[in-house]
């Protein structure tokens, strides 16, 4: 392979070398014209398609617009962006010019804005129009003053009026390339700082050897591009292997997904539980035609074996389910097709390591829960501006995943929860997804959360909070029947001693359920 990467065979797998100088803009963008696939899609949207030959010259003139704007290379270029070609102009172009982008969560709100102005001290913001209410009051509040374009407004006059010629950035392969905000349950986000080699690192390593992307593929992905899962999903995975991208600039839905489904018939499909579940109960009242679809992936949260089940039989569908982080950037620990363990989050991918570590930092012996600590070249050198978090999360080249696992005998994964959503019942360590999976098997129910809530006697106890599908009831009845469900298939000491109906749960802007808000 050109472009400053040469892969290696080894003993243990695929190796990758990475020349000096390197730019990842030229393996992802300059190298498809040169091996001939110009007139090829590289993304499809509703109303446009953009060749690999119109991408690598609109990502020219978006570096020559930027540095014509007084960006330098290492400046930031904070992208509010939805997902569309301009999304991916902006990236790419100022990576190709050595310029750092930080695309960022498009749901925030202004004050989170206002912050991610300052901590990141970008030379330049750049915002979809949709956003302008949350980020022109940020821009005003924020103490740092960037330049500040709308995607499509001035940042496209200055695409039209430059060059679509330019001599790409030498950088290397940890210099550092791109940010991505990571959002704790506590404290302000963190810039998690990748470097050039890791969207190739997850590309191949996740992407090609684990997932099988290739250059026939059409990828979809209902999570976003600002999220390092929706970034992969739907830009580095099809740019890697030359194949297509499918970009859905809407909030997504059960509708809007069937539509592009059956209009473009993607053949990898990237989704989260939650949406999964949505989808599942639209199925419920009409068919959709899946067929073009060969994996369904899924992740930012464990995926319930019964989700897994329903979806396969209603789409013949099967769903990958693999955890990944923002600081990993992509999927870590994955189920294979031909290789899918319900419940699990499967096997470490190729190029990682993983360890479950007691409260000392020692391996636990197998079967017994611990944290996940995993390794791997894709991960981020730091958070910016944040030394003591730096220095708790990122040891000795080991992560922190924050999450409770524990390995089978035959090696696979189990998510026992984040580290600090385990509940203590009885002296035993309790997992409220697996009391969420049993409720959800229940054909009443939609969605559920479960968190710890203290007896009179102050003793930590399952509580549930449901929300029904649309024409049930949560009623006394229906708490009697979840209840005999969770005693007859979970261990005793696990059935929630109360259930609560609620309309919706409080989640992040990624799907995420934040158990921690329902505590009390
Ligand atoms: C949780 C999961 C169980 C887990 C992400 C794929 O979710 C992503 O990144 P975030 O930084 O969150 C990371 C945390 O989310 N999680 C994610 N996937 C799973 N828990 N099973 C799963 N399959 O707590 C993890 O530490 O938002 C996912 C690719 C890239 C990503 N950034």
């Amino acid at each position: 392979m050109t472009h400053g990467i040469t892969l290696r065979s080894t003993d243990a797998g695929t190796a990758l070398d990475f020349a000096e100088g390197f730019n990842v803009a030229g393996p992802f963008i300059d190298r498809h014209v040169e091996e001939g696939r110009g007139p090829k899609i590289a993304i499809w949207t509703a109303t446009e398609a953009v060749t690999y030959r119109q991408l690598a010259e609109r990502v020219n003139r978006a570096s020559n617009a930027l540095l014509g704007l007084g960006a330098t290379p290492g400046d930031r270029v904070l992208m509010i962006v939805k997902d569309c070609p301009a999304f991916y102009y902006a990236f790419w172009g100022a990576i190709k010019a050595g310029i750092v982008p930080v695309p960022v969560n498009t749901l925030l709100r202004a004050s989170d804005y206002a912050y991610m102005i300052d901590d990141s001290g970008c030379r330049v913001a750049l915002y979809s129009p949709e956003y302008a209410a949350e980020v022109e009051p940020a821009l005003l509040a924020a103490t740092n003053k960037p330049l500040a374009l709308r995607a499509d407004g001035a940042f496209a006059d200055e695409l039209a009026a430059a060059s679509d010629q330019l001599a790409i950035h030498p950088a290397s392969a940890t210099a550092d390339c791109f940010w991505l905000y990571s959002s704790g349950s506590t404290g302000r986000p963190k810039g998690a700082v990748h470097g050039h080699r890791d969207m190739v690192v997850t590309s191949q390593f996740y992407g090609v050897e684990t997932l099988g992307v290739r250059k026939s593929d059409v990828c979809f992905s209902s999570a976003k591009l600002f999220f390092a899962y929706g970034l992969g999903n739907g830009m580095t995975f099809p740019l890697w292997t030359g194949g297509t991208a499918l970009l859905d600039d809407r909030r997504p839905t059960p509708d809007g997904t069937f539509e592009l489904v059956e209009r473009f018939r993607p053949t990898l499909y990237f989704g989260v539980p939650t949406l999964y579940a949505a989808l599942l109960a639209a199925l419920e009242t009409r068919p959709a035609d899946w067929s073009s679809v060969r994996a369904g992936i899924s992740a930012g949260e464990a995926l319930p074996g019964d989700i897994f089940r329903r979806f396969h039989e209603r789409t013949g569908v099967s769903v990958l389910d693999g955890i990944g982080s923002t600081e990993a950037l992509h999927i870590f620990l994955s189920n294979r097709l031909g290789d899918i363990r319900l419940g699990a989050s499967g096997k470490p991918v190729h190029g990682y390591g993983a360890e479950i570590r007691d409260e000392h930092g020692k391996p636990v012996p197998p079967g017994e829960s611990g944290r996940l600590w995993i390794k791997g070249d894709s991960t981020a050198r730091l958070y910016w501006n944040k030394p003591e978090k730096t220095a708790e999360t990122m040891v000795g080249g080991w992560l922190d995943t924050g999450d409770t696992y524990r390995q089978d005998a035959e090696g696979y994964f189990f998510y026992d929860g984040r580290s600090d959503d385990m509940l203590k019942v009885g002296g035993i360590w309790c997992s409220p997804i697996e009391i969420e999976s049993c409720l959800i098997g229940h054909d009443a129910v939609l969605e559920s959360a479960v968190v710890g809530h203290a007896d009179k006697d102050g003793l930590v106890k399952p509580r549930a909070f449901v929300v029904v599908k649309p024409g049930r009831t949560g009623d006394d009845a229906l708490t009697t029947e979840l209840m005999t469900r969770c005693k007859a298939t979970l261990a005793p000491y696990k059935f929630p001693r109360s259930i609560d109906y609620v309309a919706e749960l409080p989640k992040t802007a990624t799907g995420k359920i934040q158990r921690f808000k329902l505590r009390d």
